[in-house]
């Protein structure tokens, strides 16, 4: 006997993307986080999946409101064939403040409500106990030790689900031994890391089904399985709408401004430049004479999304400057520039911004 089931976790429903995005960009991305989960419905109803594992963190509960949860409630209401197991996370934990607490949700919906001990749910028809415990908050540490004394029956397919820190690259309170733990269960089912990783045979984290910023990076989804005592299959199903792209490019000061726009340009092609989110970054050095202002303002056009780390410098030498005359107002403006010195890009683009400024109203006086 198997059972077939989707693993997600880490949805952030409600998550606001105030560091990367623009407010009307954020509005956007909060939208396709619903799309995506919307999507995880879709694939249980149509697969006709039979358990629906969420592994933590499906809202960040401080910025949703009572319609974002009775959005969810109906969701899962349409997937009533699938048996849904949810864990908080330390985004959306188990406190009074949580609206998941006060919401009737429907019958094949089932929460994990206990922090301070683990939680078993048997599910006869199907051969399978899920083993869980939640998060009431960060600050107190909920006793997890208790995890290590489970005690399974052996004969029954045996799914721990949690949201927990494995790789311990965290504070203490999300932290899992999973030396103390395997050899008992089935399946681990993982939340709270953001990219996909099989830690070991049979305990995943599924990351991210919709990438949330540009440290989560390449595809992302959810794991689809099958799971029986003797047998597990699984595949990577990838959901997301948009990815998250950090390309570098190098500059050279023999570089056209044509040439560097055809570069940032030829960084997506046309189908990822309409949905991906793009973050260049620009090392090197640039021909002082080209407005590296005006020719990213253009290259974005090319982008739904797109920012610049501008981490390249102008390439300035003396010789290329105007010829210049000790006492006239352009040989006072380069000496002072020059013997403050040029080493950052913004005050090198200050430089270039006034002298050509100088070198524009110079031209004009001298043509009357
Ligand atoms: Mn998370």
């Amino acid at each position: 006997m198997s059972i077939s089931f989707i693993h997600t976790a880490d949805i952030h429903i409600g998550k606001k993307f105030d560091t990367d995005l623009t407010p009307q960009e954020s509005k956007v991305r909060r939208r396709e986080l619903w799309e995506t989960f919307d999507k995880i419905i879709e694939l249980c109803i149509r697969n006709r999946v039979e358990f629906l594992f969420i592994a933590g963190d499906m809202t960040e509960a401080q910025y949703c409101k009572v319609e974002d949860i009775v959005r969810l409630v109906a969701k899962f209401e349409e997937a009533k064939e699938t048996q849904v197991v949810i864990v908080p996370g330390n985004k959306d934990p188990w406190t009074t403040h949580n609206l998941y607490k006060y919401m009737s949700w429907p019958p094949n919906v089932h929460w994990i409500d206990e922090t301070n001990q683990v939680k078993e749910l048997h599910f006869e028809d199907k051969n399978l106990c899920v083993y869980s415990i939640g998060i009431s908050s960060m600050e107190q540490p909920n006793k997890r030790d208790c995890l290590y004394d489970v005690d399974v029956d052996v004969n029954r397919i045996n799914v721990l689900l949690i949201h927990a820190d494995v790789l311990e690259k965290d504070s203490g309170a999300l932290r899992v031994d999973l030396n103390r733990i395997s050899g008992k269960f089935d399946y681990v089912a993982l939340g709270h890391v953001h990219q996909y990783a099989e830690i070991r045979d049979r305990i995943i984290y599924p990351g991210t089904p919709e990438p949330l910023d540009f440290t989560e990076k390449g595809q992302h989804g959810v794991v689809y399985g099958r799971l029986g005592k003797d047998n597990f299959e699984k595949m990577f199903v990838p959901v997301a709408k948009s990815r998250f792209i950090t390309k570098e490019i190098f500059l050279q000061p023999e570089f056209s401004s044509e040439k560097i726009l055809d570069i940032i340009k030829y960084s997506g092609d046309y189908i990822s430049a309409s949905k991906d989110y793009f973050k260049i970054i620009l090392t090197g050095s640039v021909n002082s004479g080209i407005d590296m202002d005006r020719l990213l303002n253009e290259a974005s056009n090319y982008f739904q999304h797109i920012g610049f780390e501008e981490n390249y410098l102008y390439d300035i030498h003396s010789d290329q400057l105007p010829e210049r005359q000790e006492d006239s107002l352009i040989g006072q403006y380069i000496k002072q520039y020059q013997e403050k010195g040029l080493k950052t890009l913004e005050m090198q683009k200050s430089f270039l911004l006034g002298l050509n400024l100088l070198m524009e109203s110079k031209e004009r006086s001298d043509d009357h």
